[in-house]
């Protein structure tokens, strides 16, 4: 088998710590992709994606939307957690069971054994979409991780520190990858750089990414 360029360079593609509380778990979802995307349409059916607002009054270059009790929302007064869509008055969509059961097997593999989550942020990128270095904070939830998984077309994630002054690093996510994120790196600064122009079979030009969070303290209803 001869040595290829890619091989000499791309990264091994297995489990990672990311951080203290960080997990890179390349393929974690990789048997799940075509599933979670038949269900993402179901979700996308009752609440479909929209451009929200940063409190600012710009736009989010990724389009949104929710599953779960609770959904995460942004506009003129603020970011913040919903219990209905702001868009049709009615519930958010329920989360699949199979995805609370895999998140939460994603979750104990880093750590967090106790993980239930109330939200899927269903983030949708088209070419040259982006999501700047932020936190993670309006979460009341502070000892529970966030679970992502990346769908489609790759991206370089982009992990940072405690503060937004700390490196950067790239980490480039495929389709069916899973970022767990907890403990001490909970409030790490992270973002997606811009989405390249690329094909893929699952999902033609679009990168999704699931974001399953605890809203309220895990031992809430
Ligand atoms: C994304 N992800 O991957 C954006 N947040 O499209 C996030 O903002 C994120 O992947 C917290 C933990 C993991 C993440
Ligand atoms: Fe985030």
């Amino acid at each position: 088998m001869p040595i290829v360029m890619d091989d000499l360079f791309s990264a091994a593609r297995v489990p990672e710590k990311l951080g203290p509380g960080a997990l890179f778990l390349p393929g974690g979802a990789a048997a799940l992709q075509e599933k979670l995307m038949t269900q993402v349409e179901a979700v996308l059916a009752q609440a479909p994606l929209r451009q929200l607002m940063t409190p600012g009054g710009r736009r989010f270059s990724v389009r949104m939307t929710n599953c779960g009790a609770l959904g995460w929302h942004s506009d003129a007064a603020g970011y913040r957690y919903e219990s209905c869509d702001p868009l049709s008055g009615k519930a958010w969509p329920p989360m699949p069971e199979e995805w609370i059961t895999f998140a939460q097997e994603c979750a104990a593999q880093a750590g967090f054994e106790t993980f239930c989550p109330q939200a899927c942020l269903i983030n949708c990128y088209a070419p040259g979409a982006r999501m700047g270095l932020h936190q993670d904070s309006d979460e009341d939830a502070p000892e529970s991780p966030i679970v992502s998984v990346s769908l489609g077309v790759a991206a370089q994630f982009l992990f940072g520190g405690t503060s937004r002054t700390k490196r950067v690093r790239k980490v480039s996510l495929l389709s069916g990858d899973v970022v767990v994120w907890g403990g001490a790196s909970r409030f790490n600064y992270h973002g997606v750089a811009p989405l390249g122009v690329d094909m893929h079979p699952l999902t033609g030009a679009y990168r999704w990414n699931l974001t399953f969070r605890r809203v309220t303290a895990e031992d809430s209803p």
